[in-house]
């Protein structure tokens, strides 16, 4: 790489530093939002992204459950809650759940992914049955789910110390848990948009606790509604430092804002620009983290396949259904196939590598 680039876009030093593989400051991480060479900063986050995963990006052949939208959090940038008793709430009984799951019994699925809102009434035989009918219906899969907003919930229906519910979750079958539920690690944020809802330093905490449980987990960001710069890097670095002490995140997922149907419509979408950005700063901020996902349900195909030479080094799933976010109300049906995913990946330069949960190679599974 030339080194004078950097030099004339005031970026050096960062480049010095990423080049050494030193840590960078939370200053570093604002003059990299702010740069206006966001080809260059794309660069730096290849450099890095390349000596983690070399030139392989992961994808995964998943199926997402949004089991109940009813949520008592009722956050201001959500569109998917529904109240208890409202026109649009649901809930899935163990049949209609396993019917999903037997829809697509012809596809190898490696991974159940479920997140859903934060249930007030559902009993602690709910969460343990989903597991109980997920694993027995798809016994290969490994079940990544809930977040540790979910978790907390669960916990208080489990009238059981938190490590004790866990243990209990992991014996019915749960392999892993999901990045959502953090938002903005910000006070401020915390405040405006989801104040029913745990606070940082609580989803830090139960995180730590997961982590010591022997969970591995993800993390993420929403971006692209109020939050500023210095907000994002602030919570690169709550991150950082957590995964300092547990080494329990796989990856981070930037999630893009969709204001349709929420609170704070009106909100325009993100650019190509912030999505590319959002994807790089990560990478180069988050060097204790293996992989960066950019999620293509979130920022669209095109966006996700360009991502991969931004630091981003997987593009996650087949999805087969996604309900917290879609264009149309009715449009819960969001797939690409296997071919059309490792296409993706192939037609930008990459080794299309598929991975179960935990990133581990996948080897052709005969098919169910
Ligand atoms: O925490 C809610 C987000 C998250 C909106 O671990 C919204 O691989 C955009 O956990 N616009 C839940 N985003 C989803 C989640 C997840 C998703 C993908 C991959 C993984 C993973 C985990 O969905 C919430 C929130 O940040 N969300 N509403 C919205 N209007």
């Amino acid at each position: 790489m030339n080194a004078s680039q950097f030099e004339a876009a005031g970026l050096a030093d960062i480049y010095e530093k990423v080049a050494a593989e030193e840590r960078l400051s939370f200053e570093d991480g604002v003059r990299l939002f702010r740069s206006r060479h966001i080809g260059l900063v794309g660069k730096l986050a290849h450099l890095v992204r390349q000596r983690k995963n070399g030139n392989r990006a992961y994808y995964v052949r998943n199926q997402h459950i949004n089991f109940t939208n009813v949520c008592s959090k009722r956050c201001r940038f959500c569109s998917f809650y529904a109240k208890k008793d409202g026109p649009e709430a649901y809930t899935l009984t163990m049949e209609e759940v396993e019917h999903r799951i037997r829809q697509f019994a012809h596809l190898p699925i490696t991974e159940i992914h479920m997140v859903a809102g934060v249930h007030p009434k559902l009993p602690y035989t709910y969460y343990t049955d989903l597991l109980d009918t997920v694993k027995r219906t798809r016994p290969d899969a490994i079940i990544k789910a809930f977040t540790m907003i979910e978790l907390e919930q669960i916990q208080k229906v489990s009238e059981m110390p938190l490590e004790e519910t866990i243990q209990d979750l992991k014996a019915h079958g749960l392999g892993a848990l999901p990045g959502g539920g953090v938002e903005v690690l910000s006070k401020r944020i915390h405040q405006e948009l989801f104040g029913r809802k745990m606070d940082g330093e609580g989803w830090l905490n139960i995180a730590r606790v997961a982590h010591g449980q022997g969970l591995k987990s993800n993390a993420s960001l929403l971006y692209g509604h109020l939050e500023t710069d210095e907000e994002r890097v602030d919570h690169f670095i709550q991150l950082r430092e957590l995964q300092d002490e547990t080494g329990g995140f796989l990856c981070f997922i930037p999630l893009a804002f969709h204001a349709e149907r929420t609170e704070l419509e009106g909100i325009p979408p993100t650019t190509g620009n912030l999505d590319l950005r959002m994807i790089a700063v990560s990478r180069l901020m988050l060097d204790n983290f293996p992989h960066i996902k950019s999620f293509w349900i979130m920022i669209g195909p095109v966006m996700a396949q360009l991502a991969l030479r931004y630091g981003a080094d997987d593009i996650d799933g087949t999805i087969m259904e996604y309900e917290i976010t879609r264009e149309k109300i009715e449009q819960t049906h969001q797939e690409l196939s296997r071919d059309q995913l490792a296409d993706l990946i192939r037609e930008a330069g990459c080794e299309a590598v598929e991975r179960d949960s935990f990133y581990n190679p996948v080897r052709e599974l005969a098919l169910v």
